[in-house]
């Protein structure tokens, strides 16, 4: 677990590939500006204090409190997070220092033995000045020991000309220092820079409050929101819930019309009043035209003059984007070509596969003083936008896509996809795509292992990214960047371990020595966790890729021993989950799970997954519980959203998801629909019934996020790049707005408002491979429910009972019993096994097992079930790994059993 979750230092600046540092053309930049070219930066929209304006030289007053100054202080501010009270962004530093924020200043060790002032430089970049206006420049500053610092604003290029220059006198108790200039320029990008180095003996510098005032108010920048009235722009299933939200300034109910693609009206009703929505600042109806299930495309709804974008009533869109939601992963691979045949227009050479100009990853050192050695660690998936490939990300993004096969497997409602359905090069060998893809990032997870013989043997390590952050556009391949390993840490230890124990009851049908060699790896990685219970990551290793930092990794233990305990069975894991405090806490808060808050993960598969844990049924209760939390917000919720914190979070949108995934979870245990229309609803704002009037999945509804942050799908900074593929889920409203770019055009947001669908807002519109998880889990989710209709339950109760088990080997009796009013005439009841049980003989039924499936058929004289009546079969199995439980899940011809 990991706390705060909002407010965190941001740790993704987009640099300007080939940017100089004022007054030195050699010192590498680390936190360097961002990318000018997909930063439209506009004119001021008003001028402010016109009448201010003096000279046209720079004129500068050291403390100066004149009527001007007084004057120019109460301008707008033109400086981005002068506070550092969430973090040090969008402030940029020179190499060889680093950004402390703890206290709310922010302060850096300044190293001794540099020459001149510019080589050690901390800035903030694109703050407008217009020409003839008067500012205020003021900030507080201390430095231990005292020195004479400098204060510019200036010029961001060559010849770097400033338009104020300050050498305050910096004392340890700090001051607050003063100056105002009128600039001689209109110029929409400006620097403020701190030039520190010069100094022979180290020193700490510290500031706060850093401030400009004065100028023209910062455009305010107007989100395109096209008609008041709000729908799922995708689909909604023809016999599932159906809402929508109009914005009006009304109070009292408004009619509204159903049309079709023909434009003739089909349904109407009235509006219910909503009042004001927090989430957006605005008055909202809602209508709920739920009753209308005829399938089609082109659908409006018109209300209050407004009509909607259009939609469809009909299940084939989630068809696909179960499909699309998955294939996003095959283009986030590293180390492999991606093929044009597979991804038309997708096509590029595989990164960092060892080729020059790469510098990785078949053998990365660690960073200076961490380790000895190098590892292959090839292969996995980008993080997201950036080259990063970090453990506790890929943790949960593939413990969801396992999940997402292991559902089909105990769920009713499902429709399994295959080997071949998402075009991979693994396509055909057999395995179901799902898997493959999996295994593709499992087999990364299990490279960042500490081999045995080294310090903190079977511990992860925490990451592996290029040494300083990298500029947009940059294809994988390109990357000239070292590489390097991050120090171990217990949560990526644990990932690995609750990961490996996943994919070893899931792939031992397929591949048994896949599957042996991840129990190996989830012991030993589990072992060395609990050797080193808090080896935590440091917030402040944000150079080059994210921190992922975590606190508290209590959590990240309980969803390990889970996995093992449901792969294994054994005591020691069963004891340390009925120990552990988060298997009673209520861990379902309003914010919603992700990768630094995993508990979810472990309490739902030991709820979902079969397993023989004492009081497994409080298990499955709180499982519900958690759903009834996120099914009242969405009632509550004007836009039907399971998720209603007053800021919205960096990736609202996975967070929103997941709460899906508690709801769905919970329909899954109860079979109540009222969870299952809560996930329905809930998609609904995914895909357009939102403030912002627009889907968050590219390539799904008509108006929809396609300028996700991405170094390799950098369409909007070069035209000969793609977009992101069909199926790509954005990040989604994030009040924190820690780029630059969502700070300036987004300041002052509510929170549904906090998103621009630009490639420079990192912080709201990047893409990552924990965020398409859950969208993919919930696509198959959506995707198993068909059109909607309910399928009644099987009329029959299954007793299945392991009367012997030896190592390697038991033997099974099922008994079913026909619990309907009429006889059944013929049955094939199907399961399956987790593990890799296999089938070694059978009586009484004619039995055949595909993969984990296994199907029992009549033999013809015992093939009538007389309502009340039972037929009893058995057979022997060997194979099972340690744990064998009952399945929870049988279907008699087709249909789940009660
Ligand atoms: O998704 C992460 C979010 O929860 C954190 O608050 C944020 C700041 O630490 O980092 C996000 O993850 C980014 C990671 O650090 C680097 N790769 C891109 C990720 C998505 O923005």
């Amino acid at each position: 677990m990991r706390e705060p979750r909002s407010g965190n230092a941001p740790t993704n600046p987009a640099p300007v590939r080939g940017a100089r540092v004022p007054g030195s053309s050699t010192a590498p930049l680390v936190h360097p500006p961002h990318d000018l070219q997909g930063n439209r930066v506009t004119r001021p929209s008003r001028r402010w204090a016109r009448s201010l304006a003096v000279t046209a030289a720079a004129a500068l007053a050291a403390s100066a409190i004149s009527l001007t100054a007084h004057a120019a202080d109460e301008g707008p501010e033109q400086i981005v997070n002068g506070t550092f009270d969430t973090g040090s962004d969008p402030w940029w530093h020179t190499q060889g220092i680093a950004f402390d924020t703890t206290g709310g200043r922010l302060c850096a060790d300044i190293p001794g033995g540099t020459v001149n002032p510019w080589d050690v430089i901390i800035g903030q970049n694109d703050i407008p000045l217009v020409k003839d206006e008067t500012y205020a420049f003021r900030f507080f500053s201390s430095s231990d020991p005292a020195k004479v610092g400098r204060a510019l604003v200036q010029l961001p290029v060559d010849p770097y000309t400033a338009y104020v220059t300050a050498n305050p006198e910096l004392v340890p108790g700090g001051a607050t220092y003063s100056y105002t200039f009128t600039s001689p320029v209109d110029l929409p990008n400006a620097q403020v820079v701190f030039q520190l180095g010069g100094s022979a003996t180290p020193w700490r510098f510290c500031m706060d409050d850093v401030s400009l005032k004065g100028g023209a108010e910062r455009d305010t920048y107007k989100p395109d929101t096209g008609p008041r009235v709000r729908v799922n722009q995708v689909a909604y299933l023809p016999k599932g819930p159906k809402n929508a939200t109009v914005v009006t300034d009304a109070t009292t109910p408004l009619p509204w019309q159903l049309k079709n693609g023909g434009g003739q009206v089909v349904a109407s009703g009235s509006t219910t009043p909503r009042g004001v929505d927090a989430s957006s600042g605005q008055n909202v109806h809602s209508i709920d035209f739920g009753t209308y299930a005829v399938a089609g495309t082109g659908y409006t709804l018109t209300a209050d003059g407004e009509t909607s974008r259009p939609f469809d009533i009909g299940a084939a869109a989630y068809e696909r984007l179960r499909a699309d939601a998955l294939k996003f992963y095959y283009t986030q691979r590293s180390g492999i070509a991606i093929r044009d045949d597979l991804r038309p227009g997708y096509a590029r050479p595989a990164g960092h596969a060892g080729v020059a100009p790469n510098r990785g990853d078949t053998s990365v050192p660690c960073q200076p003083g961490v380790c000895d050695y190098t590892l292959d660690v090839s292969g996995g998936w980008y993080d997201a936008g950036d080259h990063g490939k970090y453990v506790v990300n890929g943790g949960i993004s593939v413990a969801q896509l396992m999940s997402e096969f292991e559902r089909t497997k105990n769920a009713a409602t499902t429709v399994p996809l295959g080997d071949g359905a998402l075009a991979l090069p693994e396509s055909g060998n057999g395995v179901p795509d799902i898997l493959d893809e999996a295994r593709w990032e499992q087999e990364f997870l299990l490279r960042m292992q500490v081999p045995a013989g080294k310090p903190y043997a079977g511990m992860a390590h925490h990451k592996i990214h290029d040494e300083n952050w990298t500029g947009l556009p940059l294809l994988p391949h390109l990357d000239a960047q070292k590489r390097e390993l991050h120090p171990v840490s217990t949560a990526a230890t644990l990932n690995l371990a609750a990961t490996a124990a996943q994919a070893a009851r899931l792939f031992a049908p397929y591949d048994p020595a896949f599957a042996a060699r991840n129990l190996t790896a989830a012991r030993a990685a589990w072992a060395a966790a609990k050797a080193n219970p808090a080896r935590l990551a440091s917030p402040s290793d944000g150079t080059g890729g994210g921190a992922y930092d975590d606190a508290d990794v209590s959590d990240e233990f309980y969803w390990a021993a889970a996995e093992l305990y449901i792969t294994t069975g054994e005591n020691e894991f069963k004891n340390y989950v009925l120990a552990s405090p988060q298997h009673t806490a209520d861990i379902w808060g309003p914010r919603g799970f992700d990768w630094g808050h995993v508990a979810q993960l472990g309490r739902i598969d030991l709820a979902t997954v079969p397993n023989a844990l004492p009081g497994r049924d409080q298990v499955r209760a709180s499982v519900v519980q958690g759903a009834d939390r996120y099914l009242a917000t969405l009632t509550a919720h004007p836009y039907g959203v399971p998720y209603d914190p007053p800021t919205y979070d960096w990736g609202s949108n996975n967070l929103v998801l997941n709460n899906m995934v508690v709801m769905a979870a919970a329909y899954d245990i109860t079979g109540t629909l009222k969870y299952r229309d809560g996930v329905l609803q809930g998609i609904d704002y995914i895909f357009g019934r939102n403030a912002l009037n627009q889907s968050y999945v590219t390539g799904y509804g008509e108006v929809a996020s396609h300028n996700q942050h991405s170094r390799w799908y950098s369409h909007q900074l070069d035209p000969a790049l793609p977009n992101p593929p069909a199926g790509t889920l954005a990040g989604g409203p994030n009040s924190g707005l820690q780029d630059p770019l969502a700070a300036d055009k987004l300041r002052g947001c509510k929170p549904q408002f906090c998103y621009i669908d630009d490639i420079n807002s990192w912080a709201t519109n990047e893409l990552t491979i924990n965020w398409n998880s859950p969208l993919a889990w919930v696509s198959a989710f959506v995707a198993g429910q068909g059109d909607g209709a309910v399928k009644a339950p099987g009329a029959c109760q299954v007793t299945y009972t392991t009367h012997g088990q030896w190592p390697g080997g038991f033997t099974t009796q099922v008994t079913v019993k026909n619990t309907g009013t009429s006889a059944i005439k013929g049955w094939a009841l199907k399961w399956s096994f987790l593990g890799g049980q296999k089938v070694t003989g059978f009586w009484s039924t004619d039995l055949a097992q595909s993969g984990a499936t296994v199907t029992a058929r009549d033999l013809g004289w015992n093939k009538e079930i007389k309502p009340g009546r039972s037929v009893t079969f058995g057979f022997n199995g060997d194979g099972a790994p340690g744990a064998n439980p009952a399945p929870d899940l049988f279907t008699l011809n087709g249909a789940a059993c009660a």
